[in-house]
């Protein structure tokens, strides 16, 4: 850690604190602490290694202490059991520019409000302004604050898909240097999150200064902001941040560990080295007695020293896997093969720009079993949707192919509008005679929570409907997710027994890993489509089974890795 993280812990201590109502010199310890550390010369990491801590002026004998804890594990016991006793939301609420604790355990206090998504919940039934000392001016402040921020949590994110292929464009040009044996990617990028804020890379070299310089040299950098003997950091062009660490093969597999975090799993398992006598950085194990270091050149040989299993990148955020894989529990995530069809495909009847013999060319090529047509319907009056007659005559047509083709089943389906009053397009009579029927919002996106949630919910109770496509709306870059209640959408789903879509395009990647795996964990079944509407974006079921793994579905989670007769016999089509 250096002094600025430190400084930034002690003050979201003295917040926390503060949020809790406890004595002003407690938290004035803190504030005080923190200022300190921000006007120090020296990083505290390197007074720390020279037992010079005690040197530090102005920072009393117990938060040094709390110092030293956090430069060995990342973090303090107290902060860690304050945090406990304070619902994790409030901490973002603090963190909204305008609102400090005070004003957080107000909200919480007066109207149980936990999370941002309460308060924006609260401030928009206008709960907000009828609190001592609020108004109306008060509560429109702060659902502006809440858009602005969500907002710029986006803002210098680059979605998975543009990330990955400037770091392959990058390993490629390394990789052709003979001083570099390898580039892997780690980071953010490694655990397939969707959208990433840097790109960090490892290269395996015995020539660390050499491999920087080409690192520094490559043709599309734009800006060298770092040129150290083993890293460097760069902005490469279309404004990726770019990270590099050299490593030699000895502690490989720590530094591959360590880089890919996230930081919350690798603080996680900091506490259990610890628990065994043993401190753990990216250069291995220390022995807290005797200061001997144990190097991994595996990455699994860190999990294992742990006494754990080697886990899946895209599980480790410290979302319980850990606690998992102690126990044996670890999911058995799912993999590209297990996929066995794609329901969310478009053709020139609407959209696409291939027509369904293509299509269906294509996905045999890719050995799957089945895919289902679900060209639009009409009411948005864009994407040349289908009007009642010509969705018969493309289920005469689908018929038809089927005759034809052998080595797949082509489903007659419909990715049908979910009009603003929650009606659907098409009459349940046209439905019905429809393999398969998705539903999908696509105007009308700024309704209120409530209205929206109403919206979707009467789609989910129509009977013929099987799978609800991209559920939140998001579009990274153009707009966030509709207001929806959406544990409200997964309860109705379930009773229902309809299928929610992970979507694969990258520009979507709806639902989320953290709405799918809600859906999981309420015996929901989600579905991993790809939305094509050109043959090359069946190659994107990558990014949604990326999502999928984040999410830790399994193949009993996932709708398409049935084969084609349990799928028939779930949407109940008789014809085979
Ligand atoms: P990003 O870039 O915001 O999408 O997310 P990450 O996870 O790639 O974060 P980044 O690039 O800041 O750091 C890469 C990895 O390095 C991170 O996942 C874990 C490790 N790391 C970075 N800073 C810390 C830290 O303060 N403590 C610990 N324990 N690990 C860290
Ligand atoms: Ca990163
Ligand atoms: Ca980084």
């Amino acid at each position: 850690m250096d002094n600025i993280q430190i400084a930034e812990m002690f003050n979201r201590m003295a917040r926390l604190l503060e949020f809790k109502g406890e004595n002003q010199f407690k938290i004035r310890a803190y504030i005080n602490a923190a200022r300190s550390i921000k006007g120090l010369d020296e990083e505290l990491k390197v007074l720390y290694i020279n037992r010079k801590i005690d040197s530090v002026p102005g920072i009393g004998e117990a938060l040094k202490g709390k110092i030293v804890e956090m430069l060995e594990t990342g973090s303090f016991d107290t902060y860690e059991r304050t945090v406990k006793e304070v619902p994790s939301g409030i901490i973002d609420i603090m963190n909204i520019p305008g609102i400090g604790p005070k004003m957080a355990r107000l909200f919480y206090e007066k109207l149980g409000v936990r999370s941002i998504d309460e308060l924006s919940i609260a401030a928009r039934e206008h709960r907000i302004r009828r609190l001592p000392r609020m108004g109306e001016k008060q509560e429109e402040k702060i659902l502006r604050s809440i858009a602005r921020m969500q907002l710029d949590k986006d803002h210098g994110r680059h979605p998975i898909a543009l990330a990955m292929e400037i770091a392959k464009e990058i390993k490629e040009e390394l990789c052709l240097e003979p001083h570099i044996e390898n580039v892997v990617i780690a980071g953010s990028l490694r655990r397939k999150q969707d959208t990433v804020g840097d790109i960090d890379l490892i290269a395996v070299s015995d020539e660390p200064e050499k491999t920087i310089l080409s690192f520094v040299n490559m043709k599309r950098v734009e800006e060298v902001l770092e040129s150290g003997k083993s890293n460097g950091s760069v902005i490469y062009s279309k404004n990726f941040h770019v990270d590099l660490r050299v490593v030699e093969k000895t502690h490989y597999g720590s530094m591959l560990q360590h880089f890919t975090g996230s930081k919350e799993h690798n603080i996680h398992l900091r506490k259990l080295a610890l628990l065994k006598g043993y401190s753990l950085n990216e250069y291995g194990f220390t022995d807290k007695n005797t200061g001997k270091l144990i190097e991994c050149n595996l990455e699994k040989d860190v999990y294992n020293f742990l006494g754990l299993e080697f886990m899946p990148p895209e599980l480790r955020e410290d979302r319980g896997e850990i606690e998992a894989s102690l126990t044996g529990k670890l999911p058995r995530l799912i993999e590209r093969k297990d996929i066995k069809g794609d329901l969310h495909v478009h053709s020139t009847w609407s959209d696409g720009v291939n027509t369904i013999e293509e299509l269906a060319e294509a996905a045999i090529q890719r050995g799957y079993e089945y895919i289902a047509i679900t060209d639009h319907s009409h009411s948005t009056g864009i994407a040349n949707g289908l009007s009642e007659k010509r969705l018969l005559e493309h289920i005469d047509e689908v018929e038809r192919l089927n005759e034809e083709y052998e080595d797949i089943k082509i489903l007659s389906g419909t990715e049908c509008d979910i009009r603003a009053d929650g009606k659907l397009d098409y009459s349940n009579d046209l439905l019905q005679q429809l393999d398969i029927v998705i539903v999908a919002v696509h105007s009308g996106v700024d309704q209120d929570r409530n209205r929206m949630t109403k919206r979707i919910v009467a789609a989910l109770e129509n009977e013929h409907v099987d799978i609800i496509a991209h559920p939140t709306g998001r579009k990274f870059g153009k707009r966030p997710a509709y207001d929806v209640d959406m544990d409200k959408i997964i309860t109705v789903a379930n009773d229902n027994e309809k299928t929610l879509e992970i979507n694969s395009s990258p520009w979507r990647l709806d639902l989320n890993d953290t709405n799918a795996r809600k859906a999981k964990d309420h015996g929901v079944m989600l579905a991993i489509n790809t939305d094509t509407h050109a043959i090359d974006h069946f190659d994107n079921i990558d990014f949604g089974i990326d999502v999928a793994r984040r999410a830790w579905l399994e193949t009993d989670d996932v709708l398409n890795t049935m084969n084609l007769k349990q799928l028939c016999s779930r949407l109940g089509i008789s014809k085979e």
